[in-house]
């Protein structure tokens, strides 16, 4: 459950805190979604515990760049992981987790979204590359990748 996950973090955190504080994070933390901005985790990074209905108002934690600037723009997410042990992560097409869908696996990891093909509504069978919009833990929703 996610609210458990929450208190295991914060123990986590609290207990490695000194660690913690080193270099920046090149990997994504327990429990976490993160989201890139190219293929095989690279390019900008977007790190949050949370499900988000709308990629366009996240921006990078290194960039004042968002997750999705309309269907098709460059930086928009590229590739995902979830650190998640034991929810899956549904992917929409469109804000507000609707639209054509994939799902991540519980600790899954989807290194390149243009090998994702979308199910359902209104982009079936479409590639996920640099066009998707929302997330949600604990959704399972056409095809599971990673
Ligand atoms: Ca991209
Ligand atoms: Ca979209």
């Amino acid at each position: 459950m996610r609210t458990a996950a929450i208190v295991t973090a914060a123990v986590a955190a609290a207990a490695f805190g000194i660690v913690a504080a080193g270099p920046a994070q090149a990997t994504c933390r327990a429990q976490y979604a993160c989201m890139y901005s190219n293929s095989n985790l690279g390019g900008h990074k977007y790190e949050n515990f949370n499900s988000q209905p709308n990629w366009g108002s996240l921006r990078y934690g290194d960039a004042n760049i968002p997750l999705w600037a309309g269907d098709g723009t460059y930086d928009n997410v590229s590739s995902m992981e979830n650190k998640d042990t034991n929810s899956p992560i549904a992917v929409y097409y469109n804000s507000q987790y609707r639209g054509s869908c994939f799902t991540i696996r519980s600790s899954g990891t989807v290194r390149n979204f243009a090998d994702v093909e979308l199910s359902g509504d209104n982009h079936d069978g479409w590639a996920a590359n640099d066009v998707m919009n929302s997330h949600h833990f604990n959704i399972a929703c056409g095809t599971y990748y990673g």
